[in-house]
């Protein structure tokens, strides 16, 4: 393609769009205000760890270089988190080195930006080297391209690659979003536009450098032809990849990478789409139709979409369908006493419980069946996020009742993420986006979600906790005594509850993270043995399974227990590190006790905490098995010590908590 002027039809075609510039304004403001010899361009959102500069100065010296440039890393917000090993083992350039031959062609940095590049000054003032303004995504590429050539044909880039740019990702495309994660049409033009100027500045004989840009070229295409076809038309789409100065480079590429150019070349799309197809299904290979999330969209849409949702289907889940629990089984209840047949209840549940109240339609997880009831029911009651494919038709009714007062960092409110991907609160927020009420247990929930969640205010329902209305009944001692029996807790024994949470940075997989047994039981049984036994009750997230074989007596394992509340109930005490359940449990006025062994890398590193766990916890924050053992035979004396601070968290979080959450609840969404 080419374009008269190739800046005055890109600026018109921006101008008529009214959008903001990148960062080229930026970019040659610096140049302009810049003093010393060199320049090097850091973005505002990155940084360098020590010694990233140094040596690139020292070898520029050293060799009376142009552009001098070392590797780059990507990493999360904090420095702390930058994960050296991984950078090492992705990185391009070793040693140090002219940028010459397979360093140039092959491991140069691959998306041509200007970050992480030192350059003369003098040198880009002689050569009037500047950022296209008009080219909002891409005005790096020509930059840096021009530049690099011209320090080439004087033998004068060269690289380090003991010298790391570190280039944060981006997790809140919501708030904060990173150039590229910006939603602009234009950008495949831009891109077309800044790569041809580039290939055409690039001096005589220089083929490895076209080459590596030509490289980046397809790969880019690759990536995102569904872009470009969108913003241009197919044959300006074509015509720009047969720019392409050595064709032979497509023969680099797997064989479907290669068959798609070389067909995108001939304009041939409608034959290219099988192997666009085969692609996906060859990279994905866990689904018909790419992921599994299209997967069940797909089918939801083409068998159930027809069928009108039904206005007296209330659809319930809990914990992904681990167990009847939580505030959806309470809510449930109230409904079935309250509204009995007037609606037909359908449970999600992965395996068969005795606890079930009514007869409601039993369905698995993600089965066939499951499909069709979230495609069909007007209510759904979820504790968790609903499933990311499921499409939100008109007229339903989506109530997030959520799983806790929070203590631990939130989504907006974190700023690296460990586990979860880095869409995280991108897909949060699209799926909060369809909820249509909120519960809150307290003030404090409230403002923390309106915040964490970007969640309407006016949408959050601050009833108190359904899942607490049981810790108020009246028959709460009749229904401790069953459970007591369910988990044969002998008769004179006191039980201490452990809910220990789990850790954003030790898992196996999605959803299945490890738990190291952090108590000393041996300790515990023969200090506390005589007078309680330990019930252990492991977070829902937890796939291991723990021996307790030489603590029969004394460790009794909760954790499949369906309904922690009702564990509440039977135990004397609870211990926990950072699990929401103590706000719950507070209702009941019992000690509580919080041992975390790892809270300087939990504050800091791994999540970070809402509460000062110092200052505004109703019992002792202990960091050893002795304290917390001492704690425990002295608890008449710290119950006395906490007394004042206990009344004063049970006022700021408990107060609303009083046995009618779910009815003011249902009253108000079943209105
Ligand atoms: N839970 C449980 N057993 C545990 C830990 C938790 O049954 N060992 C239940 C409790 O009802 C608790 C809920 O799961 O309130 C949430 O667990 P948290 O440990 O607080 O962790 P998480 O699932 O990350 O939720 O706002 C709340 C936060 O989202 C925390």
């Amino acid at each position: 393609i080419v374009y008269a002027n190739p800046e005055k039809e890109v600026e018109d075609w921006l101008f008529r769009r009214t959008i903001p510039f990148g960062v080229a304004t930026s970019r040659n403001i610096g140049i302009r205000k810049a003093t010393g010899k060199y320049i090097y361009f850091l973005d505002s959102d990155d940084y360098l760890l020590e010694d990233a500069l140094k040596p690139l100065v020292e070898l520029a010296e050293e060799k009376d270089a142009l552009f001098v440039t070392g590797n780059k890393a990507n990493s999360w917000f904090r420095p702390a988190s930058f994960d050296w090993e991984r950078a090492k083992k992705e990185s391009n350039l070793e040693g140090v080195g002219r940028l010459e031959g397979e360093f140039l062609e092959n491991r140069f940095s691959v998306n041509f930006s200007a970050q992480g590049i030192l350059l003369r000054r003098d040198f880009i003032l002689e050569k009037k080297l500047e950022f296209y303004r008009s080219n909002v995504f891409f005005s790096d590429i020509y930059f840096t391209v021009v530049a690099l050539s011209a320090a080439l044909s004087e033998g004068r880039a060269w690289f380090d690659g003991g010298s790391y740019y570190i280039w944060r990702q981006h997790n809140d495309p919501v708030h904060l979003p990173a150039l590229h994660q910006r939603e602009r049409k234009c950008r495949s033009f831009e891109y077309i536009h800044s790569y041809e100027y580039a290939d055409r500045m690039i001096q005589e004989g220089q083929t490895e450098l076209h080459h590596a840009l030509d490289r980046q070229l397809c790969n880019t295409i690759l990536d995102r032809f569904p872009d470009f076809l969108r913003g241009m038309t197919a044959n300006q789409f074509a015509e720009a990849l047969n720019q392409i100065t050595d064709k032979s480079i497509v023969n680099e590429y797997s064989f479907f990478n290669k068959h798609i150019l070389k067909l995108f070349m001939k304009k041939r799309y409608r034959s290219a789409i099988p192997f666009v197809a085969a692609r996906k299904f060859w990279r994905k290979k866990n689904g018909l139709f790419g992921s599994k999330i299209q997967y069940y969209r797909f089918l939801g849409k083409i068998l159930f979409d027809d069928f009108p949702v039904k206005k007296n289907w209330v659809f319930f889940e809990s914990f992904y369908g681990k167990g009847y629990a939580d505030s959806p089984k309470y809510l449930y209840e109230y409904l079935l006493e309250n509204y009995g047949n007037r609606y037909r209840y359908i449970w999600c549940l992965n395996q068969k419980s005795d606890m079930v109240q009514g007869n409601p339609k039993i369905v698995k997880r993600f089965s066939l069946r499951y499909i069709y009831y979230v495609t069909r029911c007007k209510y759904q009651i979820y504790n968790t996020r609903q499933p990311q494919w499921l499409e939100k038709r008109d007229d339903m009714v989506f109530l997030e009742t959520w799983h806790g007062t929070p203590l631990k960092k939130l989504v907006f409110d974190l700023d690296d993420i460990h586990a979860v991907s880095q869409n995280h609160k991108k897909v949060f927020y699209e799926q909060c986006g369809d909820w249509d009420y909120l519960i809150s247990a307290n003030p404090f929930s409230t403002d923390v979600f309106e915040r964490a969640f970007s969640f309407p205010r006016e949408r959050i329902l601050e009833s108190g906790y359904p899942r607490n209305d049981i810790l108020y009944s009246k028959n709460k001692d009749d229904i401790a005594k069953k459970v007591r029996n369910d988990l044969a807790i002998p008769e004179d024994k006191k039980v201490i509850l452990y809910v220990p949470t789990w850790r954003d940075n030790q898992y196996y997989g999605k959803g299945k993270y490890k738990f190291s047994m952090k108590l000393n039981l041996k300790m515990m049984m023969k200090e506390l043995g005589d007078e309680y036994v330990l019930l252990l009750r492991t977070h829902y997230y937890i796939a291991d399974q723990i021996n307790l074989k030489n603590y029969r007596d004394f460790v009794i394992n909760g954790s499949d227990y369906e309904d922690i509340s009702l564990l509440y109930l039977v135990s004397d005490l609870c211990i926990t590190d950072y699990s929401s359940a103590f706000f719950d449990y507070a209702n009941l006025k019992r000690p509580i006790l919080f041992y975390v062994y790892d809270y300087e890398d939990y504050k800091n590193e791994i999540r970070g905490l809402y509460i000062d766990m110092e200052k505004d916890l109703p019992g002792p924050v202990v960091q050893t098995n002795k304290e917390l053992i001492g704690a425990i035979k002295h608890l008449n004396k710290i119950s006395e010590e906490y007394q004042e601070r206990y009344d004063k968290f049970y006022k700021r979080f408990c107060n609303i908590d009083d046995g009618n959450a779910s009815k003011r609840v249902i009253e108000e969404v079943f209105k």
